[in-house]
């Protein structure tokens, strides 16, 4: 693999600064400021396509698990990537929640470039949280979340990618985008006599790291939780840290290239169990996660919409989409 970063550190602005001191001596200052130039590569990410996609899904409702709205956003969903020209497979599965509750839940594989041997996976659920129960308003706990930011933001970045992709013939590689289900089902908050050990989130991805497609071989993963939300900031995640620290470097590497290094700080958040955990200790798959910190922020660090009724479009910011998507097509052609 060939590392190869477009990153400009020999920006160098030298300011002279002359200076009379009162015996009539000059005194002569150089003050060096070295700046990060960004060379932003591949096509331009549009944003409006990315915040349309998030609302077209936004439009069939909460798409909860066993829910008309869910069957009928995975079927969109599925029509977006043919019409971009990716090959989709479908991966269904009968899942038991925590509760048991069955949720019939669907993978959707869509591929660009089949036959390239060369393969990033680019990934995030597809499924909306059926409770919001971290809502400030307990009233609200048992209401489903829209899922603007928790669900569909990610599928539009990688739906916009796949539009991109299509329109562009000079990239070699083969990208795999996978929209896990069931990740939201997770022991909701009311729950006190269930003990959340992790594993009540992210079945969906569990399921395909124990049933991988046949030839399902991609060098690295990354995926997109939250990408769309106002205020974002991604820090670096703990898991990908530990898992793949070199894709993280990678990654926040292109963001500055990219022109968006200020949405990603170089310095680590907190350790979140999702989609990408199945893949790395299952799999073997070095996947990491770009999702949001919010150090600030009391209620949750995933900022002040997460599983809260308020996570709808109103609160999807075109920009941040514009960071996490920009930053990815720099990773695929710097490759
Ligand atoms: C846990 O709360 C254990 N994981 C969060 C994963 C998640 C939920 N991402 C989006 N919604
Ligand atoms: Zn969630």
């Amino acid at each position: 693999m060939k590392a190869k970063f477009l990153l400009n550190l020999t920006a160098l602005i030298a300011l002279t600064v002359f200076a009379s001191g009162c015996n009539g001596q000059k005194n002569n200052t150089t003050a060096t400021e070295t700046t990060t130039e960004a060379e932003p590569v591949g096509p331009k990410f549009n944003p409006d396509s990315a915040y349309a996609y998030t609302a077209a899904q936004c439009e069939f409702g909460p798409r909860t698990m066993n829910s008309d709205a869910h069957e009928k956003c995975g079927e969109w969903i599925i029509g977006k990537f043919k019409q971009y020209g990716c090959e989709v497979q479908t991966q269904k599965a009968d899942l038991k929640g925590y509760d048991g509750t069955i949720l019939k839940s669907t993978n959707i594989i869509a591929s660009t470039n089949p036959s390239a041997q060369r393969r990033i996976m680019l990934c995030a659920h597809w499924d909306s949280r059926p409770w919001a129960d971290n809502d400030p308003d307990s009233a609200n706990h048992k209401k489903p979340v829209m899922a603007a930011n928790d669900g569909a933001s990610g599928v539009a970045v990688m739906i916009e990618i796949a539009r991109l992709l299509q329109a562009d013939s000079t990239l070699n590689i083969g990208v795999d985008f996978v929209c896990f289900d069931a990740e939201d089902w997770g022991v909701p908050t009311w729950e006190t006599n269930v003990q959340d050990s992790g594993d009540s989130w992210a079945l969906g991805s569990a399921y395909f790291s124990k049933n991988l497609p046949a030839g399902f071989n991609p060098e690295f993963g990354i995926l997109l939780d939250m990408v769309g939300g106002e205020g974002a900031n991604f820090y670096k995640e703990g898991l990908s840290n530990r898992y793949a620290p070199d894709i993280v470097d990678r990654v926040w590497a292109a963001s500055k290239a990219a022109g968006y290094g200020s949405y990603f700080p170089d310095q680590e958040g907190g350790m979140v169990t999702d989609d990408h955990y199945p893949l790395n200790e299952n799999a073997k798959i070095k996947t990491i996660d770009i999702i949001p910190y919010y150090p600030g922020y009391g209620g949750s660090s995933f900022g002040p919409t997460w599983h809260t009724i308020n996570d709808t479009m109103e609160h999807i910011d075109r920009n941040t989409l514009q960071a996490v998507g920009q930053t990815v097509i720099q990773v695929l052609y710097t490759l």
